[in-house]
């Protein structure tokens, strides 16, 4: 470079398209982006040649290849594939059973800026009931359920990247209905009951109507109430 010289900067448009996204000063060479850029996207890695010529002699003029690299950083939050699920279990689901699964997404470009763990929320309507997986997202019955207690709950569930980052989050909910099964043995108000009758006429006896003991359960749709007793050789059956 000769005293008095003004150094020019161009591109080299013959050396692929990687230039268009960038700006180049002809005067200080400071080369800027001209959109976002994006590591988590499809243009990562740029090259482009630039060339220096002075400008009272095109002829003499040097070239450098610049190349660049965008570099990662943990800009997406993690997504549920779906935030709301839902559930319908028996109330006989054994501890430790699977209830339901969440899954999710994380559209950053490097695994550690990938890292998902799962966690309920203070806010469930049946604390304790269900544990979720931190790493899995599963979550599975946490302690004997019972459909007389509680026929339904709602769960919070936060995904987040880990190590934590402001915002990196999303919350969904589980809603689990919980069906019911017969678990309960039927029980009668009175365990003894005393019927009068009047002597049994001759053959063939007639039935007679008894007083039946009032029956009482909790309630189980599916189970049916039967009982039998046996009185002076009748026997009497009813449903
Ligand atoms: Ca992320
Ligand atoms: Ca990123
Ligand atoms: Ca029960
Ligand atoms: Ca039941």
């Amino acid at each position: 470079m000769d005293i008095g010289d003004t150094l020019i900067y161009s591109f080299d448009t013959q050396f692929g398209n990687d230039y268009r996204s960038f700006s180049l000063d002809p005067n200080t060479g400071k080369v800027t982006n001209l959109y976002p850029l994006d590591a988590d996207g499809a243009f990562r890695t740029f090259q482009m040649k630039v060339i220096v010529t002075d400008n009272y002699d095109e002829s003499s003029y040097d070239e450098a290849t610049l190349s660049i690299e965008v570099l990662d950083i943990n800009d997406n939050a993690p997504k549920l594939l779906q935030k709301d699920l839902t559930a319908k279990i028996k109330e006989s689901l054994a501890v430790g059973a699977m209830v339901q699964q969440f899954d999710s997404s994380d559209a950053d470009f490097l695994s550690k800026n990938r890292v998902v763990r799962y966690a309920l929320t203070d806010d469930s309507d049946c604390p304790g009931d269900y544990l979720i997986n931190m790493r899995t997202g599963v979550v599975r019955v946490a302690q004997e359920l019972d459909y007389e207690e509680r026929t339904s709950c709602q769960l919070g569930v936060r995904v987040y990247n880990f190590p934590e980052m402001v915002g990196m989050e999303q919350f969904g909910t589980l809603v689990i209905t919980v069906e019911d099964v017969n678990d309960n043995f039927p029980t009668f108000d009175q365990v003894r009951l005393a019927v009068s009758v009047s002597p049994p006429p001759f053959p063939p006896f007639p039935l007679c109507p008894l007083p039946l003991p009032s029956f009482s359960t909790v309630p189980s749709p599916p189970a049916r109430k039967i009982y039998s007793l046996t009185l002076l050789g009748f026997s009497l059956r009813a449903e």
